[in-house]
């Protein structure tokens, strides 16, 4: 049994029994309002539903556990995952542990090579990525044990079971889809007794003699692991997953929602972005350029993808610690420099359109500092991964973690089927005071 099944046979109870006094002192309390703009926007700031493995500050960013991402930064992957569903960080001992059992259970069986060997050469690696994964979904032991008539109480047991094999197979498949996709040569194998991190960077093939691209394997992954419940890829699996289906379906469901261009996709378009920026200016474009260039993106209607945030108000700081990075290994990588020049010129012009905006009579534009996808392609395009319809694969390696942790949490206390009520138009001109 891993060291991880254990400590949640000894917090499972606490939580439930904390859950049940929570309801029991606060059940009927009031703890957001609702206004029609936020039911026709996205529910943007409405507090409808409880994620504990992390939280997001709009002025401080990601928070696992209570510990600011910038202050735990040298995290491995194994220990995040532990860090977000016990809320304890890891020693060295669970750190090993934790590599033994996702070692046990790193095999993709030959089916899911099979079904993304017959598909249409062009396929998004996102989308054979999801398809992969749900081939798997036969060896779910979750919906086995279900079917067998296991117990409510029991619930979060086969769920850790899955989480910990999809968190095995992930980068398997997710590697196997690169040298596929991408014509790179057969795929190379998981070495044993290594970390996620370690084989992910491994897997994939790129050169790596001085053991940096590995190190910025497991921060990648440590740090896209969990945005609290809200975002997009979280709040499909949550719901998907609070029908009980397993977690196969449920994290497959979050990953259709982190191929979106205004969520995980901005990785891909902010690459594509900034190489045509470079492309247009040789030797790199001038602050005064990539001014006249983003104004002309934003006037031809588009986003700057990489920038802005439905929660953040500040400088993303999974942006600031790529960006450490970048400036640590490789100051004067061309496409990284014009990364960092984006970032002094960008929120200046996004906060000038968004006044334009507002004479126009439209709504301002909420934030404008880099998020987590304005840094992170030109880390890897320095490594030589330079094809962008991968990136989003990589944040989903990463992501799967914290929905895992979250379909595990949700299934030991007991989490209900989610089902908000919707009204039409009409019923809001009837019912809602102006
Ligand atoms: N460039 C241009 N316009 C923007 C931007 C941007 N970067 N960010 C926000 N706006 C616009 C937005 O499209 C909206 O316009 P409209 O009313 O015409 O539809 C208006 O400003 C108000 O939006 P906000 O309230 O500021 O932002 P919202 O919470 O609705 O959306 C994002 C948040 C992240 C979807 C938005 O900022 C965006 O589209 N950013 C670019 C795409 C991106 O980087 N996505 C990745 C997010 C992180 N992730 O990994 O998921
Ligand atoms: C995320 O990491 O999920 C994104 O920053 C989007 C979000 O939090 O809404």
């Amino acid at each position: 049994m891993p060291k991880l099944y254990n400590k949640l046979e000894e917090l499972v109870p606490q939580w439930r029994k904390e859950r049940a006094n929570i309801l029991k002192k606060y059940g009927s309390a009031k703890m957001s309002d609702v206004t029609v703009a936020q039911a026709y926007g996205g529910m943007r700031g409405v507090k409808g539903m409880i994620c504990e493995t992390s939280l997001v500050e709009p002025n401080k960013g990601l928070i696992i556990r209570g510990y600011p991402l910038l202050d735990i930064k040298d995290m491995w992957p194994e220990d995040t995952f532990y860090l977000l569903l016990t809320g304890e960080k890891p020693d060295k001992a669970v750190r090993r542990d934790m590599i033994r059992e996702i070692n046990k259970r790193a095999k993709v069986p030959g089916y899911v090579w099979k079904v993304l060997e017959a598909m249409p050469k062009n396929s998004h690696p996102m989308t054979m990525l999801t398809t992969g994964l749900l081939t798997m979904e036969r060896e779910s032991e979750f919906r086995k044990a279900y079917s067998e008539g296991m117990k409510k109480e029991e619930y979060w047991k086969p769920m850790l079971e899955d989480a910990l094999r999809i968190i095995a197979v992930m980068p398997i498949i997710a590697a196997g889809i690169y040298r596929m996709r991408f014509n790179k040569g057969r795929r190379i194998g998981w070495q044993k007794d290594k970390d996620i991190g370690w084989n992910y960077a491994h897997m994939l093939g790129i050169k790596d003699p001085d053991g940096s691209f590995a190190k910025l394997m497991r921060l990648y992954l440590h740090f896209h692991s969990d945005h609290e419940g809200g975002n997009v890829s979280a709040n499909t699996c949550h719901t998907v997953g609070s029908a009980l289906s397993d977690a196969y379906y449920a994290v497959v469901a979050g990953l259709n929602g982190l191929a979106g261009p205004l969520h995980g996709l901005a990785n891909q378009e902010c690459l594509g972005w900034i190489i045509d920026l470079n492309k247009k200016f040789r030797g790199g474009p001038s602050e005064k350029q990539i001014r006249e260039y983003a104004f002309q993106t934003l006037r031809g209607g588009q986003v700057i993808p990489g920038y802005g945030h439905a929660v953040l108000r500040v400088t993303d700081p999974r942006f600031a610690g790529f960006l450490e990075f970048g400036k640590k290994h490789f100051p004067n990588d061309p496409v990284f420099r014009t990364v960092a020049r984006v970032f002094k010129v960008v929120p200046k012009v996004l906060s000038e359109f968004s006044e334009e905006r507002v004479k126009a009579g439209k709504g301002p534009i909420a934030n404008f500092w880099p998020n987590v996808d304005a840094g992170s392609g030109s880390l890897l395009h320095h490594y030589g991964l330079k094809e962008f319809s991968y990136y989003t694969v990589l944040f989903s390696v990463s992501r799967a973690m914290g929905m895992l942790a979250q379909l595990i949490w949700n299934r030991a206390v007991g989490t209900a089927i989610t089902r908000p009520k919707s009204v039409g138009s009409a019923w809001v001109k009837k019912n809602v005071k102006a």
